[in-house]
């Protein structure tokens, strides 16, 4: 078979943002746009003679037919052997568990997680590591620098691999295996939660609703959950995977899992509610009528953790992002073991699992994870969950409940204004960074800053510096407004506005959020004038 060397033009655009390369379908579809990408990833990671590469992706659109063209790419690079999930699926987290079981020298993984699918909506591509996790932002900056040097791509002309069958095929020297994308993550699952006792839950009548929201989780849940776990057929909804996610937004929080949100806030909901993203790593957790933030149920799960026999040692410390609520903060001092902030995105884990220094990390944005792998993972927070419910034998909303009466409530909420333009939000950022060298001392009601700063945090394990991770204006009793820009969208720019407060008050504990963080919320928007500059009354999405 013939290796091509294809001349290319490079681009200049190709810059990984928080979790990959993501651009509009029609960009990763103009000529070379994808090839360009994949041969900037294999330069910068090297191909040592025959390694092994894990490939998969959410099932969105272009899933397939970027796969054949990164198998004939791989084949062309000196790849040995590609895992590839059949049918071309492998969720986030299988992807990191198929990297870490087989060895592989890394994998590519193909999504945009919760960015809408379809023609034209996102597609993504993301480079992780020999540990399963994704590569560090020094690998990132590598794979950019090259990109925009590169003048050719090597690839094999070679037929199509047919992706549903099962076993070894080959293009030219290189073995190609389809694997089962559910076999070795449901087998990992097993082996860390009490499977026998979450059966026994179930059997007893406890209701279960998930929804994979027609994106990667469906086949994974409806094996675990429906089969291993013994749900009944029906318990997860929406679970079939569909190239365009069947034109929904597979992002799960209140406002777009709203088909679960109204199951759960009906009068015969069931007694625990999940969903998952496009590609499978976030979670949303509801008990009936019952609403857990993603950064309390990292408390909560880091509290119970023993419960479940993977972790029944205890914990060696936790990670959470720094625009994550301080709820772990609390539990990890409690437990007396260490409590990292590291910048948004799971990248920033991967050291400190690698090193032994954590077990569970998580981050406010719907994602929690443990060194089990080195992603965040969907399904696993949901049978933390269950396991934990199996064993305490209580509501998710007891749980939560005696969880704040212990440890107080890290009251929390995220406002997103999406799809801004771009100097909008520079100036809102803008403003917010200005005032930040007057703000402290400054009195706003019954708050008071303490400091205000950029976040910027240096690796404890190899000394990498982030900076410019967001502007944080920390109030003396410990509450928090953080202003962030998204590094994962594909249109204008995100603005997160992310409100902590924190309250031991017992009669405030039910409290709706936003009430709680009236206050905090005014004095967001009175130092950076957000509503004036944006000409918006309200955020896009609130969690
Ligand atoms: C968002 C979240 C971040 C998460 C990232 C990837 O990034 O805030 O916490 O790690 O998405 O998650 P940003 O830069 O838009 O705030 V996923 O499920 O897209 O892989
Ligand atoms: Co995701």
């Amino acid at each position: 078979m013939n290796v091509r060397t294809v001349a290319t033009e490079p681009f200049t655009d190709q810059k990984p943002g928080t979790s990959g390369l993501r651009k509009k379908v029609a960009v990763f579809q103009a000529p070379t746009y994808l090839e360009n990408f994949v041969q900037a990833v294999f330069d910068t990671v090297g191909v040592p003679a025959g390694a092994t590469l894990a490939l998969g992706g959410d099932g969105r659109y272009l899933n397939r037919e970027a796969i054949q063209v990164i198998l004939r790419m791989a084949a062309a690079n000196g790849f040995g052997r590609v895992l590839v999930g059949q049918g071309g699926i492998l969720s986030t987290p299988a992807a990191s568990c198929v990297i870490r079981k087989y060895g592989t020298h890394g994998g590519l993984i193909l999504s945009a997680s919760h960015n809408p699918g379809g023609p034209e909506g996102d597609f993504g591509i993301k480079y992780n590591t020999a540990n399963g996790g994704p590569a560090p932002e020094k690998v990132t900056d590598a794979i950019f620098a090259r990109s925009k040097a590169l003048t050719s791509y090597r690839i094999l002309d070679a037929a199509d691999i047919d992706l549903d069958r099962p076993g070894v095929q080959r293009i030219g020297e290189m073995v190609v295996e389809v694997i089962d994308p559910v076999a070795d993550y449901a087998e990992l699952m097993e082996s860390l939660f009490d499977f026998a006792a979450i059966r026994e839950l179930i059997a007893g009548g406890f209701g279960v609703c998930f929804d994979a929201m027609h994106a990667v989780t469906g086949p994974y849940a409806k094996e675990i959950i429906e089969r291993r776990l013994g749900a009944p057929a029906g318990t997860v909804i929406n679970g079939v995977p569909l190239p365009d996610f069947g034109a929904g937004h597979p992002d799960p929080n209140l406002t777009y899992a709203h088909e679960l949100v109204e199951k759960m806030y009906d009068l015969d909901a069931p007694d625990l509610g999940a969903a998952s993203d496009g590609d499978g790593d976030r979670n949303m957790i509801l008990g009936r009528g019952f609403f857990v933030t993603p950064s309390d149920s990292l408390a909560v799960i880091a509290a119970n953790a023993r419960l479940a026999p993977g972790y029944a040692k205890g914990i060696a410390g936790i990670a959470r992002s720094m625009p994550t609520s301080a709820a772990a903060d609390r539990v990890a001092r409690k437990l007396g073991v260490p409590c990292f902030e590291t910048p948004t995105g799971w990248k920033f884990f991967g050291n400190l699992m690698d090193a032994g220094k954590v077990t569970l990390c998580g981050e406010e944005s719907f994602g929690t994870g443990s060194d089990h792998l080195r992603e965040k993972d969907g399904l696993w927070a949901v049978l933390f969950w269950l396991n934990i419910l199996a064993k305490r034998r209580q509501s998710v909303e007891q749980v939560v409940q005696d969880h704040w009466a212990v440890f107080g409530r890290n009251v929390y909420s995220r406002h997103d204004y999406e799809n801004l333009p771009t100097d909008v939000a520079n100036a809102i950022i803008g403003q917010v960074r200005a005032a930040c060298a007057t703000l402290p001392g400054q009195a706003f009601g019954n708050y008071t800053v303490k400091f205000c700063d950029d976040f910027a945090y240096t690796d404890p394990i190899d000394g990498s510096v982030s900076t410019g991770q967001g502007l944080r204006i920390v109030f003396t009793d410990g509450s928090r407004i953080v202003f962030r820009l998204s590094g994962t969208g594909t249109e204008g720019a995100t603005l997160r506005l992310y409100l902590e407060a924190f309250d031991v008050d017992p009669a405030r504990q039910r409290g709706d959020a936003q009430l709680l963080l009236e206050d905090l919320i005014l004095i967001a928007d009175q130092i950076s004038g957000l509503k004036a500059k944006s000409g918006r009354e309200r955020p896009t999405v609130i969690t």
